[in-house]
């Protein structure tokens, strides 16, 4: 692998964040090429007459470094007059939260993608506020929803049974209306193929990352890829390091651990996406079964507490790739 590569990151949420401002920061100290961010769209939605696009505006608001760290989404400094004035209507959804700011983005999104720029264009237009550092792509132009499949044929959007039911209602699974028809977006396919490393960064593997799996091509240009796809476990110690991830793995059928979320991606030679997995040292006893199911594993430090720590873990992977 050359000593400045060319990266490409497959993230969603806010673990693909970190991740991503991770590499970001480890390929700066190499003086290397800004990365290629590929960010889930799947979980998208239409809400009060404005395009939602939560994963881009995750990644676009750290790595531009206005992010609320607290909470976890939208502007740090927000505040929420619309959103009271919406409720006070009874428009859009009374749990779901949209600041003034963050209402900004989605306003100047909405105006753009009615004004006929595709979603690649209007990312690239909010990419440009900030300095990111990265360039950022969305999975595909197309509109593609995540909707969770309930007992009783109830199916409802992610959004909802993420942010109001916090995942408490058990689900049967999860479908992505609009993905069979989907392409790449321009360009996604020609990074994953030409990079000297694609990196899956430790996003939800069913909600985040599954999706950007989904889109029709993508698949086979990681199959293609010339350079070696390198993951990183989003599950430490048999637990998920943030978020509701443990909820979406059980009803897909996987084990919330290490080993079997690598197994769930699968080896790369044998039709899966990795060559390699990043295994936290909590898990070390797991890496004889990831190699086992034919992925190289590559024990590390894979809490990322601050900066310092995410741009370890981007070189750790970074480095299992140069193996
Ligand atoms: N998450 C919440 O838990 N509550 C909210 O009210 C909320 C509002 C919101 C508005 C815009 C946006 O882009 C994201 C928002 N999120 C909110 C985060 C989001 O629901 C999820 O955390 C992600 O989609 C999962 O990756």
């Amino acid at each position: 692998m050359p000593e400045k590569p060319r990266v490409t990151v497959l993230a969603g949420g806010v673990g693909g964040s970190r991740f991503s401002m991770g590499v970001r920061e480890a390929l700066r100290r190499r003086g290397a090429p800004e990365a290629t961010v590929v960010v889930n769209t799947g979980d998208d939605l239409w809400l009060s007459g404005v395009r939602l696009q939560p994963d881009i505006d995750s990644v676009l608001y750290a790595l531009g470094g206005v992010n609320d760290t607290v909470r976890g989404w939208g502007r740090a400094g927000d505040t929420e007059r619309v959103n009271e004035e919406l409720q006070a209507w009874g428009a859009g959804w009374p749990w779901f939260t949209l600041g003034d700011l963050d209402l900004g983005t989605h306003l100047a999104r909405t105006g753009w993608l009615r004004e006929g720029l595709t979603v690649t264009d209007v990312v690239a237009r909010l990419a440009g506020r900030w300095p990111l550092g990265i360039r950022m792509l969305p999975m595909t132009d197309s509109e593609v929803d995540t909707h969770v499949l309930l007992a009783g044929d109830v199916r409802m959007h992610f959004q909802e049974w993420w942010t109001r039911h916090r995942a408490a209602l058990a689900p049967l699974g999860f479908e992505n209306p609009g993905i069979a028809a989907a392409r790449p977006a321009p360009g996604v396919e020609e990074a994953i193929r030409e990079a000297d490393v694609v990196l899956v960064a430790p996003s939800n593997p069913v909600v985040s990352i599954g999706p950007i799996l989904a889109v029709p091509g993508i698949r086979e240009a990681l199959a293609a890829a010339r350079g070696r796809v390198v993951g990183v476990s989003p599950v430490i110690g048999g637990a998920v390091v943030r978020g509701m991830a443990d909820v979406c793995l059980t009803a897909i059928g996987v084990e919330t651990s290490a080993a079997a979320v690598a197994a769930h991606y699968g080896p790369r030679r044998t039709g899966g996406i990795l060559d390699a997995w990043l295994l936290a040292e909590e898990d070390a006893a797991l890496a004889a079964s990831v190699e086992a199911a034919g992925i190289r594993a590559v024990v590390a430090p894979l809490w990322m507490r601050d900066l310092e720590l995410s741009a370890a873990l981007a070189d750790a992977a970074l480095a299992a790739a140069g193996a």
